[in-house]
């Protein structure tokens, strides 16, 4: 899978995270990071939310980023005309299709549901502005309903239609047959949308792809409703893993942990310790066997290049699990000359106080000098 464009949603499904209050300044600065990122498109808030919302979507669009900024809204005139008098590029337009929705929320039909898409999608077109149209819990959708709302609407000429896991319910086969069949119904563009209720965001959102999906929505650290969506820096991994030159070409990868340290302070969060790429120790390599063969060769036990995301990589030795390898390894960079035999002795001390108490790297590098100084004293 290589084609395929990011609708960088922390400014909207974002802004559904139970921590997220975003005041004007912040957006602009999550906005403009995002853009040097080299996202394709930036999702915002609709302005049909709240005066303050309205006003933040006219600011973010007044700031010429490369990015199109799309706003997100109700399939409604009310939101559609509050919507194209903001200076974004493009709506994406969604409604709920589940039976569930249809009942429990808006109470509308099929018919019904049709006749206004239509009507929302020919007014957005009538001004000149990119549409996407999507349902909402597209995995607990009538297939039949579905297939015909999107017939319906690729017909009218929209620039995408969307599938959504609302309630992250979907398994990568399910999802990968969904927009199998859908690629085979609409000749637009297939946009997706995965929450991650049970952990399987970025393998929905890249078995998409793999059917035929162009677009994949993303949040930084994957905030939104409930535990979120596909998370931006979770997308990128996979996606690097699959063409690494195409996604280093299209964007700035040095620059993840930047958003990502920014958006984790507006929301008041840490980074995850097993965070992709950003984590703590996510290059951090600590089983002698495993040290001992990063350092020979790094792809032994890597998939993602730390320096390709402005990382490095770190190999822990203060542990009982230390092997005489990654010592070695440690003493070289202290310059301190010892004999493979001396290595394997001071191994051999680390793993003994490591098996009362880890150490801190600064504890190993002293016991090495000391080491070090004892041995060559002693040869005088
Ligand atoms: C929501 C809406 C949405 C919309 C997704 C989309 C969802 O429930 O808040 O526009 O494709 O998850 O269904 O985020
Ligand atoms: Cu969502």
């Amino acid at each position: 899978v290589k084609n395929f464009s990011i609708i960088e949603s922390t400014l909207r499904e974002g802004e559904q995270f139970a921590n997220a209050f975003f005041d004007q300044e912040t957006k602009i600065k999550i906005a403009k990071a995002l853009d040097e990122f080299g996202v394709e498109y930036i999702e915002i808030t609709s302005p049909a939310a709240s005066e303050q919302s309205r006003l933040d979507c006219i600011a973010i669009c007044n700031l010429g980023l490369k990015a199109k900024i799309l706003t997100h809204v109700r399939c409604h005139m009310d939101d559609a005309r509050i919507a194209v008098e903001t200076g974004v590029d493009g709506l994406d337009v969604v409604i709920g299709t589940s039976s569930f929705l249809r009942e429990f929320s808006h109470g509308k039909d099929m018919d019904y549901i049709i006749k206004q898409a239509t009507e929302v999608i020919k007014f957005i077109q009538s001004k000149g502005l990119e549409v996407r149209f999507s349902s909402e819990d597209s995995f607990r959708s009538d297939l039949v309903d579905l297939l015909n709302l999107y017939k319906t609407v690729d017909k009218l000429g929209v620039n995408r239609v969307g599938i959504a896991d609302t309630v992250g319910c979907a398994d990568p086969r399910q999802v990968y047959e969904l927009v199998r069949t859908l690629r085979g119904v609409v000749s637009c563009d297939i946009e997706t949308h995965f929450h991650n209720d049970t952990g399987c965001a970025i393998a929905n959102a890249y078995a998409a792809l793999e059917a035929g999906a162009t677009h994949i929505d993303t949040s930084v650290l994957g905030i939104g409703e409930r535990n979120g969506i596909t998370p931006l820096g979770g997308l990128v991994a996979r996606m690097y893993t699959a063409d690494r030159e195409g996604v280093m070409a299209k964007y700035k990868l040095d620059k993840l942990r930047d958003v990502e340290n920014l958006v984790a302070e507006a929301v008041q969060i840490q980074v995850p310790f097993n965070n992709y790429i950003t984590g703590y120790c996510a290059f951090t390599h600590k089983a002698g066997i495993h040290a001992k063969a990063i350092l020979n060769n790094p792809s032994t036990y890597e998939i993602l290049d730390p320096h390709d995301f402005g990382m490095t990589r770190y190999v822990s030795i203060g542990h009982r699990l230390t092997g005489w390898n990654a010592v070695k390894n440690r003493a070289q960079q202290l310059d301190l000359a010892l004999s493979d035999a001396e290595i394997k002795e001071v191994t051999q001390q680390i793993k003994q106080l490591a098996d009362i108490k880890p150490l801190g790297v600064e504890e190993v590098d002293t016991l090495l000098r000391k080491f070090h100084h004892e041995k060559t004293s002693s040869e005088k």
